[in-house]
């Protein structure tokens, strides 16, 4: 019996130091993407409207849950409701907006990452009259 216990408690910390190693593996196939482009480009100055604003994320994100919206600086939305992910290439968001006035406006985004993870963040550009 004693014996038993003896290799029993050997046992649970031979499973606590796998647990522990495995906890502190990093999973390098499962990143969490995050954005890395954008048109327009973050805090870029514009002096006419763009027909669409796009964004790209590092790695292909999930077809669920995925929204893009364009926010002018009081708070409307004036995107045209419309965005798309591009099917032949999984990282790229894009939404139509229509004639947009001198602003500075605000992008919002989210996506699911194949890690499970939702990715959100925002950034903006401006249009400034010519
Ligand atoms: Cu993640």
């Amino acid at each position: 019996m004693t014996h038993y216990q003896t290799n029993h408690k050997k046992y649970t910390l031979f499973s606590g130091i796998i647990l522990l190693a495995a906890l502190a593996l990093p999973s390098p196939s499962f990143a969490h993407a995050k954005m890395v482009r954008s048109s327009p480009a973050e805090n870029a100055v514009l002096t006419e409207s763009p027909k669409q604003v796009d964004v790209w994320f590092d790695d292909k994100v999930g077809t669920e849950y995925k929204a893009l919206a364009v926010i002018d600086s009081k708070g409307k939305r004036v995107d045209n409701k419309d965005m798309e992910q591009e099917a032949s290439d999984l990282t790229h968001f894009y939404v139509t907006v229509p004639l947009l006035a001198p602003d500075t406006y605000t992008v919002r985004y989210r996506a699911v990452s194949i890690d499970t993870h939702i990715v959100t963040g925002k950034y903006q550009f401006t249009i400034k009259a010519p």
